[in-house]
This record gives C-alpha cells, sequence and structure tokens, in this order.
C-alpha cells in the first residue's frame, strides 16, 4: 500500500458521459448538464439543465429511462423562465433543479433571478411531470440551492440550503436547516455545517436529503479555490433522522472529484456537479447521475451501505 491509497466510494459509468449537447435532440445546446433525480413509476427521472448561451437561453427538460442509462428526452421544456409579473427581472437561471417527492407530489426548487439580486429560490410541483404549477419564491438572495425533505419532520416541510455565498472564496458559505407549515413560509432556521476541508473549503451545497434507516444521506458539492478558478468534488454527510440540525457523521474526503477528460475540461472545467441522488436500497447502491465541466450528464454509482457506514464511521 502507498502512502497515497485510492479510495473509491463512487464508481464512473463506464460509457460516460451518458447525455452530451451533441446528443440532445431538439437544437442547439451547449450545455445539457446538472439534473433532478428521482424514481417516478420504475423509471428513472431526469431534470436535466440545459443551455443555449449565444441565446442566452435556459431551460429544464424532462428525461426518463427504463434501465438508467438510455434516456429519452420530451421535446418541450417542462420548465422555462417565469413570466410572473411579481418577478420582473429577466429569469435565465432555469438551471440546477433539486427533486423531492413529498406524498404524492413532486417538488422542483430551482434558482432563479429577482431585480434585487442575483438569484432567489422559486418552488414548483407538479403529480405527474406533465403539468408543472409555479408554487413561489421560498428565500431571499443569495441563496440557489435549496433542497427539500422528502417528509415531514416533528410535524413540519423542512429543507437545507446555503443562504449568503456570493461565489466568492472569501464568503463564508454555510449550510441551514430551515422548516415551514406549507412550503412557502419558512423559519426556525438552524446553522448546520460550513466547509473546512481542503476540498470544500471554499463553497459546499446540499441535495435533497435520502432517508436510509441510520439517518438523513446528504449528498453534497464542496469547492476548492485555485489559482486557476474553482474544483468541484462531491461528498457526503448523514444527519440525525428526528433532529437534522445534528450532523452525525461525514466522509472526511470528497467521493467524487474531478478526474476524467470530460470532466477536466468543457464550459466549465474541474466540476462534477451533482442536485441529488438516488438510493437503490434493495441493490445497496447509490446512483449518483451528475454534471462534468457544465456540458453534459455522467452516472456514477456506489455502495449505499459503505457511504453510510464510512460517514458514521468518521463521525461529526
Ligand atoms: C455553481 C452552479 C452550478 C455550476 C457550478 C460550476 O455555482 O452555478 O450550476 O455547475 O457553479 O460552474
Amino acid at each position: 500500500m502507498g502512502l497515497f491509497k485510492k479510495e473509491t466510494y463512487l464508481t464512473r459509468y463506464k460509457g460516460n458521459p451518458i447525455i452530451t449537447p451533441k446528443s440532445f435532440p431538439y437544437g442547439h445546446a451547449d450545455s445539457v448538464m446538472n439534473c433532478g433525480q428521482i424514481m417516478h413509476e420504475g423509471k428513472t427521472v431526469l431534470l436535466l439543465s440545459v443551455i443555449d448561451s449565444a441565446k442566452k437561453m435556459t431551460a429544464i427538460f424532462y428525461a426518463e429511462s427504463k434501465d438508467g442509462i438510455n434516456f429519452d428526452i420530451r421535446e418541450k421544456p417542462l420548465i422555462t423562465g417565469l413570466q410572473d409579473p411579481r418577478f420582473k427581472r429577466l429569469d435565465i437561471h432555469v438551471i440546477d433543479p433539486r427533486l423531492t417527492k413529498i406524498g404524492d407530489t413532486y417538488y422542483i426548487a430551482r434558482p432563479g433571478n429577482s431585480e434585487s439580486g442575483e438569484c432567489i429560490a422559486f418552488l414548483y410541483r407538479t403529480k405527474d411531470f406533465k403539468e408543472v404549477e409555479f408554487m413561489d419564491c421560498i428565500a431571499l438572495p443569495n441563496n440557489r440551492v435549496p433542497s427539500l425533505f422528502p417528509e415531514k419532520i416533528n410535524g413540519y416541510y423542512a429543507r437545507l440550503d446555503r443562504p449568503y455565498a456570493l461565489g466568492a472564496a472569501s464568503e463564508k458559505a454555510s449550510v441551514w436547516l430551515s422548516y415551514s407549515p406549507d412550503l412557502i413560509h419558512w423559519g426556525q432556521h438552524r446553522y448546520l455545517w460550513s466547509g473546512n476541508d481542503n476540498w470544500n473549503w471554499g463553497k459546499i451545497g446540499p441535495t435533497p436529503p435520502l432517508k436510509t434507516p441510520k439517518g438523513w444521506l446528504v449528498i453534497m458539492h464542496g469547492v476548492c479555490p485555485s489559482c486557476d478558478g474553482y474544483k468541484y468534488s462531491l461528498g457526503a454527510w448523514m444527519l440525525d433522522l428526528n433532529d437534522p440540525s445534528k450532523m452525525i457523521g461525514r466522509i472526511r474526503n470528497y467521493i467524487l472529484t474531478p478526474d476524467e477528460l470530460y470532466e477536466l475540461v468543457g464550459n466549465v472545467g474541474n466540476v462534477v456537479f451533482a442536485c441529488g441522488a438516488i438510493a437503490d436500497e434493495d441493490k445497496d447502491q447509490l446512483r449518483v447521475y451528475y454534471g462534468a465541466a457544465d456540458t453534459s450528464i455522467c452516472l456514477a454509482t456506489g455502495s449505499l451501505s459503505r457511504i453510510i457506514d464510512t460517514c458514521l464511521n468518521e463521525g461529526p
């Protein structure tokens, strides 16, 4: 065993990337990237962020797959920029959807543009991924990663987010927990964590927590600034089931970091970015569909129990 031990919590699918701008069937796209993800009627559903920079066009497209590898993308976008008089600034930030099922309803939270600042958070709901209803703006600027829990906790809806990270490494970007009686009005805010490992000290961001018997598993991104920009990696945390303000474990190392050419080079190089993950408990498998270099979609899988147990063994 050498000094530099290789730890592989997630293994890349050998056919990566699985969706690229070139394979996008409906006209030109610069990026088909960061996606919400969930199982729906036995199929894997991805909500894709699609960007055409020349036209300043961003939209979220629905894709589904029976085998989790080959996806059919629906032609009509599921979500486009808001045309709502209450939000007057051009809404061109229709990316990074985070998807959570609560009861029989799917909720989609995404960043949007407001007249007062860069990013606010918009919430939508749907039961069938055909009709989507815009609910409201659920966070003040600059908060772009609202991640809903899949059930109420102690009678309240719950979410993780990261307020006030303006992107600069000097901003301390911490993750907070909030509660709500109705998904619109949020309060009881609790500080959770700021990144302080060498791969995530610049900025961190959560994804919708996955319920496991041992706690809430949260896949997060972490940013390490360098003289050449930022490096985005992925990590894992465990939160207490009854009181998710208590972190009960986290893997100190990343679980995936840019290493392959399609992660190192692209619209924004050195990026692996997840908006969620899917837990296949019967197979003891965690699937993460992640955006690579802000250009394409890739898949990586790992042992669910190994990730959970490593979090717990390494402690809070
Ligand atoms: C983040 C988000 C992501 C993007 C990442 C890397 O701030 O904007 O959509 O993947 O930066 O560029």
